[in-house]
This record gives C-alpha cells, structure tokens and sequence, in this order.
C-alpha cells in the first residue's frame, strides 16, 4: 500500500516512524489522561455504544413482558422501571452525547485539517463529566432505580420512593459533559478554520455541529435547574411544583420541555450533517444547494426553541397558546424539508456507491421521513388530543430518534471507521445487518403507530386482548434488531483484529479527513493544509492498485510540512 503512494510522492501515508495514535502511548493512563481529540473520542465511542447495549437490553425486557396482556416476566412496579431506565439511559447516556462526542469530536479537527480542538483539557473534562454522570445514574438503578418515565414528571417525581435524585443527580452532572462539549466546538470552528476554509467552504457536517453547539450551550443549563428544583423539592421540599404550598406542578413541565425539545435537535442535526457528507460521496456528486442546507441547520436551531409547548397541548394550556405553539410546531418542518429535498437533488442522476453507509443514508431518508411526517400529526390540535400518551408518539419518537439518529449514526461509523481504526470491516455482513435493522425497526415501530391510534396507552403493562397481534409483532421485530446488532459488533470487533488494512480514502470523500493516514498520526497531519470546496467530488481519481481515491493535484491541498518556516 505505501509504496503505490510514496511513488505518487503525497505526503499522506502516515508518520516515518508508522507511528499513529493508537499505537503513541501505552496502557490505561495514557488513556485516561489523554488530550488527543481522537483518543477522547474513541473512549466516548466505547461508553456510548455501551449504554446504547444498555439500554437496548432493556428495551427487549420491555418488549418481552409485552408479549402478551398481564404478567409475562416482571411485574407491573418493575416494568415502570424498566421503561423508565430504558428512556433515560438512551436519552441521557446515549443519544445527547451521540454522534457529537463520539464521532464529532474525531471528525472536527481532521475536517479543519487541525492538530486538536481548541481546548483539549476541557475535551478531557467533558468526558470525566460523562463517566462521573454516567456512574451517578447507574448507581441510582442499583439502588432501586426510578419509575416516573424519563420525564420524572410532578408531583410523581416528588413523592415516589424511588431514586429520583441520584438519577437526576446524574443527568445534572451529564449535562456539563455537553455544555464543554458544544464551548469547545463553538471555540474551535470559530479559531482553527485552515487557510481558504471560510464559512462556506466549511464541511456540512460542521455546520450541523456548530448548530447542535449553539443549542448545547444555551439550552441544557436550563435542565440543570429543573433537576436542581426538583431535587430541592424532594429534600427540602420548598413547594416550587406543589399546589399545596403555592407552587405548579405544570411548571416543571413547562422547565423540562424549554430543554428537552431543544434536545430532539442536540440529537438529529448532527445526524442530518452525516447525512449531507455521505450522500454527496456516495452519489459521486457534488452537494445539491450547500447554502440552504448550511443555513437550514441554522433555522432549526432557532426553531427549536419556540415549539416545547407542543408536549403539553393536554395539560390545560390556553386555547390560544395552543394554537401558536400549533403553528410554530408546522413551521419546524420548513428547514428539515430542505434538506431532504437537497440530499434527494444531489443523488438524482448520481452513480450511487451501494456500500453499506449509503444503505444507512437510504434507510434515513425513509424513516426519517415518517417520523417527521407523523411529527405533524402530533402539532396538529384536534388530532394530537387523541394521540398523546398513546404508542403512536412511542412510535413517532424511535422513527425521528432510532430511525433517524441512530441510522446516521450507524452509517457514520461504517463511513469513518477506516479512518479511526485503520481497517476495512466485511462489506458482506455490514450489508446483511443494515438490511435486517430496516426490516426489524419497521416491524417493531410501524405496528406502534397502527395499535396506537387505535387507542393503545403507552406507559401500560396490561392491555385489552385485541391489541396483542400488534404486539407480538413488535416484539419479534425487537429481537431481529437484537440479532443485527450482534452481527454488527462481531463483524466490527472482527475487522480490528483481522480487516484489511484500510487506504486514506477508500470512499472518495473531498473533506480533509481523508488526507492523511487511516488511522491518522498523533499529531493528524504532516502538512499545513488548504480548505478546498469539501464536495469536489471530481477532483480525486480511483487508484485501482492501492483501492485508494488520491487527488489529481495531490499538492494543492498542502501548504507546507509542519514546522518549516
Ligand atoms: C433498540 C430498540 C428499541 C426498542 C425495542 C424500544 C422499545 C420501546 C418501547 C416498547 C417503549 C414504550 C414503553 C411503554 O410506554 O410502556 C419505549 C419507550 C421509550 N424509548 Fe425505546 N426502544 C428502542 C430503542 C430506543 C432508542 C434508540 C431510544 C433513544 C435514543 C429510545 C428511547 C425511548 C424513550 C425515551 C422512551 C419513553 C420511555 C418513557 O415512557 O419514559 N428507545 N421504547
Ligand atoms: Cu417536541
């Protein structure tokens, strides 16, 4: 492989010394105390994926007791429980830490051709928040765990036994985790873009990142002092939410929802930029309308603060207060439509690459498409009165939230997986295990829609004989997905011990990642790079030899070596 490169004389194939930053540093401290963006990121990529496992887990335990009405394996105090850690591990160990943690914080700097982010202590800091939230929140589900739904709801919240506060605790101490997280990104494309990288020269991805930030750092103190308030009211109980002492209990929701709307954003924009870079690659095409997707990033940041009244079109609000949330809710939809219809421009008449991270992109498009649509429904007054509380909002959620955030997700880990480890994985396997995830998540999620508007409640361990098909076959779509996720960890376990050594750029992608070595040195790069057109798809060639996309002016995205004056 290196020969083929070092003939075409690029500086791209990793350090002399064949050093990279796996390999820079030996044993746990190295670890622990590192400062290297792409070291942090992998760390987060073990946790997050683990609590995704976690929370999956509990997920088939849910679906399993639901097999059929009544008592099936837990009882009914237990299944509160479980659906309650179910929700609150996947929202708060998992999916608001996601894809910016995991693989923004790899993807970041390698795109603005930096050596780091730009304050790689508090990197470090924003991931010991996460280990020590993550540790509150797990102690709390040792010692009795919570059953008042992932929202901890008043008054419910206030006087059940259950541990309330240590998993509030947690998800208090988790949110620093993404307020430093989203600073450093804000700081970083702010002060490290490369030379000739201006704002709209800059990756989508980025743009998505750069929004997500905004909404990190403005929105989650807000759950801060919700989950402080509500932990003052169990210990001190000052009566902020208890009528009984003057309080509300309908301010709490009106504190969680300011967040927790703003939230569904911190989750799908940074997916919806995956999304931008791997079907530009995988169509061989330019992106369709950059600037209004760039923008439209924007446009939903700001959106996003203004509908959280759509959760509570049930709890008494004002007619009138109703009707603007309503419309605002509508409104929403504008900046996503925008996107779908640039991405769909942008494969049209592409030649599409059928690797598996398109097979995700595919599957985005479709089920993201039905979340978002079923997202109407629900901001739609007289029908959303129908609907709430029942599995066709269980139904709306995992379509935006697993259908469309974990499906980018999957698909940005089977795009930058070359890069971060260095290896190819089966592209046999990965296709199987996308293609049983659709079939699965459909199976599972679509019959919710159906037995809900038929009236299925959600949070209920019991339930009337005609909704058991429904059931069952949600259930069975369950454990399909359970079986495609452990095709896909064996498969990806697999490749870093056995995979093909992965080239620079074994997708053709333009964005500056994919100018130096898989995995990369410590230091990332050997040269001062260019911000060049991110989507110029046409300006690399396929070196069938070395199964590696080079460019056809390898020295234009070069400055000069690091360190040459
Ligand atoms: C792995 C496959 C999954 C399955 C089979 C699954 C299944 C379910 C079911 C059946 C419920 C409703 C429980 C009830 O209302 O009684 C539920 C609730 C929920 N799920 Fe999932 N889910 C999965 C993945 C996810 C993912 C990836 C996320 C988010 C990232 C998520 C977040 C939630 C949340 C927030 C709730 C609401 C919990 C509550 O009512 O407090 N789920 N899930
Ligand atoms: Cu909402």
């Amino acid at each position: 492989m290196a020969e083929g490169h070092s003939a075409v004389v690029t500086p791209m194939s990793g350090g002399a010394s064949g050093e990279n930053y796996l390999t820079t540093g030996k044993g746990p401290l190295s670890w622990l105390f590192t400062l290297d963006h792409k070291r942090i990121s992998v760390m987060y990529m073990v946790c997050i994926l683990g609590s995704f496992l976690l929370g999956g887990v509990f997920a088939l335990l849910i679906r399993t007791e639901l097999w059929a009405p009544g008592a099936t394996i837990m009882t009914a105090d237990t299944y509160n429980k479980m659906f309650t850690l179910h929700g609150a591990v996947m929202i708060f160990l998992f999916i608001i830490p996601g894809i910016p943690a995991a693989l923004g914080n790899f993807v970041l700097p390698l795109m603005l051709g930096a050596k780091d982010v730009a304050l790689p202590r508090l990197n470090l800091l924003s991931f010991w928040c996460w280990l020590a939230g993550a540790t509150v929140c797990l102690v709390s589900i040792v010692v009795g765990a919570v059953d008042t739904g992932w929202t901890f709801y008043t008054p419910y919240s206030t006087t059940t036994s259950t541990a309330v506060v240590s998993m509030t605790l947690g998800a208090f101490i988790l949110g620093f985790s993404s307020i430093f997280t989203g600073l450093n990104f804000i700081v970083t494309i702010h002060t490290m873009r490369p030379e000739g990288m201006t704002w709209f020269k800059m990756p989508l991805f980025l743009w998505s990142l750069y929004s997500t930030a905004i909404i990190q750092v403005l929105a989650t103190p807000v759950l801060g002092i919700t989950l402080l308030l509500l932990i003052a009211e169990r210990t001190l109980g000052v009566g902020i939410f208890d009528p009984a002492l003057g309080g509300d209990p309908v301010l709490y929701q009106h504190f969680f929802w300011f967040y927790s709307h703003p939230a569904v954003y911190i989750m799908i924009l940074p997916a919806m930029g995956i999304i931008s870079e791997l079907v530009s690659v995988f169509s061989g095409k330019h992106i369709f309308g950059y600037k209004f997707i760039a923008w439209s990033s924007i446009a939903i940041a700001v959106f996003s603060f203004l509908v959280w009244g759509h959760h509570m079109f049930t709890s008494g609000q004002s007619g009138l207060v109703n009707m603007i949330f309503s419309a605002l809710t509508f409104s929403v939809a504008i900046p996503s439509a925008v996107k779908v219809f640039n991405w769909l421009a942008t494969m049209y008449k592409g030649a599409i690459n059928l690797a598996a991270p398109m097979l995700y992109v595919l599957s985005f498009l479709f089920l993201f498409a039905i979340g978002g649509l079923t997202g109407l429904f629900l901001g739609s007054l007289s029908v959303n009165i129908h609907l709430h509380d029942t599995y066709f909002v269980v139904a709306h959620f995992h379509y935006v939230m697993f259908g469309g955030t974990v499906i980018a997700f999957l698909g940005g880990i089977h795009y930058w997986w070359p890069k971060m480890f260095g290896r190819m994985y089966s592209e046999f396997w990965a296709r199987i295990s996308a293609a049983l995830i659709f079939v699965g998540f459909n199976l599972t999620f679509f019959t919710q829609f159906v037995m809900g508007s038929h009236g299925m409640p959600r949070r209920y361990y019991n339930y009337l004989e005609v909704f058991k098909p429904y059931h069952q076959a949600s259930t069975v779509g369950s454990y399909i997905l359970g079986v495609a996720f452990m095709i896909m960890a064996y498969y990806l376990l697999h490749s870093l011990v056995r995979g093909e050594k992965a080239p620079e750029n074994p997708w053709g992608g333009a964005t500056l990642e994919w100018a130096t070595a898989s995995p990369p040195i410590a230091t990332n790069f050997e040269h001062e790079m260019v911000g060049l057109d991110p989507y110029d798809i046409d300006s690399l060639k396929f070196d069938r030899q070395t199964g590696n996309y080079v460019r056809k002016d390898p020295g234009s995205i070069f400055l000069k070596p690091i360190g040459d004056e």
